[in-house]
């Protein structure tokens, strides 16, 4: 009988030389950059898949070729691995066990949680096996007094959220993709979200984590205590590693109590300065209250309600779009900033608002904000860049990236949106297709530009496989191969994550 592996490669190269077969052709990586090679790995063969059948069971072993394939492709259908096969464990001691095999047999992996990346890190580039965590998915320990929560990797951050939520608490991160992405894929992103300006970033949060190295050794340090001194926090080492030091396996993350009231207000503005101005005065009279302070500028919403049918409640011929969320145990919020807002409409600061306290209202008011990814997306594609600014260079690039663009044929928006309070600016160019033509006027630029004003590349989504060649307008040479050894020292086999985070 044909191998399951034999019959994926066939049906895989068909997939690929009849296109019509998907609407949205996606080209393998290794054809999309030719200039890759792959590594020296180990090609798998079947008496691998046995091997791995005989840990997980045949059922947590994928290999057929229709469920491989979402597997190998990004949320933004950019890259495509050809991996041959998903392994799904459930525990910690399967993870250790498959990877001590895959370390002695030289064997690549790739560590998937939700798959809602944005810098190609959570799929292969070549035929690495992906290593899902979505059946570790056990919630391990809750506890009401210290507010720490202890679970697998693969918890979707949704489901977290709603059972903290049961007991009077909050995640202390919320992110357009908690429907999908796993806290061990956050914790390996260190991702940002919608809530940083308040609850800080995970690196605050998390106060313990279990993580199998790359030689199958169990490294536990899956701490709850808020104050621990006892030499280096390794811990922080894998916030942020985007599963190129390790497989995070449990996570120990502290949770704060969730308010009482939470309340929602979006404002529009006619210039950035006002935007500015908007924010220094809130944090004077809101200060610690406020949870999200983020922008949307027109095309933003122009987007929005074209692309997914989401009308803007107030004026929608503004330049600018401020979305704000307080969270407070005041019963007098509301009213403090039903003022805030009627002084600030006086003053001219701003030119429309609308308030929502209760949680349908302000559930449609975020519906807006997090649509935007997914409505640029529906132009066909979307080249995104994630970067800390000084507020004083904000909004700065987008006028002149449209100015670069205007002559582009596929370009269909250019959009600027973010994470305001935070600095975190997401420059979204949606086209209809991929294009060189794009692609030489936005890059090196937009990291040159960023690079100048000492600004980050990456503030949020992390370097992953798009960004590696970049790497070095944030960090130093020094930096560089400080990076290096320690991946060196960790894996010095190169089987986690290969290709990505390094140029
Ligand atoms: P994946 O995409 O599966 O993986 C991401 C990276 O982490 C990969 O390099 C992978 O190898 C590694 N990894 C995954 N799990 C593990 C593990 N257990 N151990 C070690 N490494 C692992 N990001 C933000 O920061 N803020 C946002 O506001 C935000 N909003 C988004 C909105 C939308 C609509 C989308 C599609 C994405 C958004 N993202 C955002 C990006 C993305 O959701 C985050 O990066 C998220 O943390 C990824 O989680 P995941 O489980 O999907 O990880
Ligand atoms: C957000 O803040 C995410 O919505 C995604 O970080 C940003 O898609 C993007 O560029
Ligand atoms: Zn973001």
């Amino acid at each position: 009988m044909e191998s399951a592996i034999f019959r994926y490669f066939k049906v895989i190269r068909r997939f690929h030389s009849k296109p019509s077969l998907f609407r949205n052709f996606i080209p393998l990586t290794k054809d999309k950059y030719p200039h890759l090679k792959r590594g020296p790995y180990t090609k798998l063969d079947i008496s691998d898949i046995h091997f791995f059948q005989s840990i997980l069971g045949v059922n947590y072993v994928i290999t057929d070729v229709e469920e491989l394939f979402s597997y190998n492709v990004d949320w933004l259908k950019s890259v495509s691995g050809y991996s041959k096969c998903v392994l799904k464990p459930k525990t910690t001691e399967q993870i250790s066990q498959i990877l001590s095999y895959c370390y002695k047999r030289d064997i690549a992996i790739c560590v998937q949680g939700g798959n809602t990346g944005l810098v190609g890190g959570s799929v292969p580039v070549f035929d690495e096996i992906i290593l899902s965590t979505s059946a570790m998915n056990k919630i391990i320990s809750f506890d009401k007094l210290s507010g720490v929560l202890v679970c697998q990797a693969g918890c979707v951050l949704e489901n977290l959220m709603n059972y903290v939520q049961n007991e009077g608490f909050i995640m202390p991160f919320d992110l357009g993709a908690k429907g999908s992405c796993q806290i061990g894929g956050n914790v390996a992103t260190n991702a940002g979200g919608l809530r940083l300006i308040k609850y800080g970033s995970l690196h605050g949060s998390i106060s313990g984590l279990q993580v199998v190295l790359p030689d199958g050794k169990i490294l536990d340090s899956l701490k709850t205590l808020k104050k621990d001194n006892t030499g280096y926090h390794l811990k922080h080492l894998f916030i942020g590693s985007e599963g190129t030091l390790g497989i995070i396996t449990k996570i120990a993350i502290q949770c704060p109590n969730a308010s009482k009231y939470i309340i929602v207000a979006l404002i529009g503005l006619s210039s950035f300065d006002k935007v500015s101005k908007l924010f220094e005065k809130m944090r004077c009279e809101f200060t610690d209250a406020i949870s999200s302070f983020e922008l949307m500028d027109s095309e933003a919403i122009k987007c929005v309600n074209q692309n997914i049918g989401l009308k803007c409640p107030i004026n929608n011929n503004l330049e600018f779009y401020v979305l704000v969320e307080l969270s407070t145990n005041h019963n007098s919020t509301t009213q403090d900033l039903e003022i805030f807002l009627e002084q600030s409409f006086a003053e001219k600061l701003i030119e429309d608002a609308t308030l929502a306290d209760q949680p349908s209202q302000t559930q449609s008011l975020w519906k807006i904000r997090e649509s935007i990814p997914e409505s640029l997306l529906r132009f066909g594609f979307v080249y995104k860049y994630d970067i800390t600014l000084p507020h004083h260079y904000f909004y700065k690039i987008i006028p002149e990236i449209r100015n670069r663009l205007s002559e582009n044929p596929f370009v269909k928006a250019v959009s600027g949106y973010g994470h305001l309070g935070d600095g975190n600016l997401h420059l979204n160019v949606a086209a209809t297709e991929e294009s060189d033509s794009v692609i030489s006027a936005l890059e090196p630029y937009v990291y040159q530009w960023t690079s100048e004003c000492k600004g980050s590349i990456s503030a949020e989504h992390g370097i992953g496989f798009f960004k590696s060649k970049y790497l070095k307008y944030s960090k130093s040479d020094l930096e560089i191969n400080m990076m290096k050894k320690l991946k060196n020292t960790l894996d010095p086999k190169n089987i986690l994550n290969p290709y990505k985070m390094f140029p």
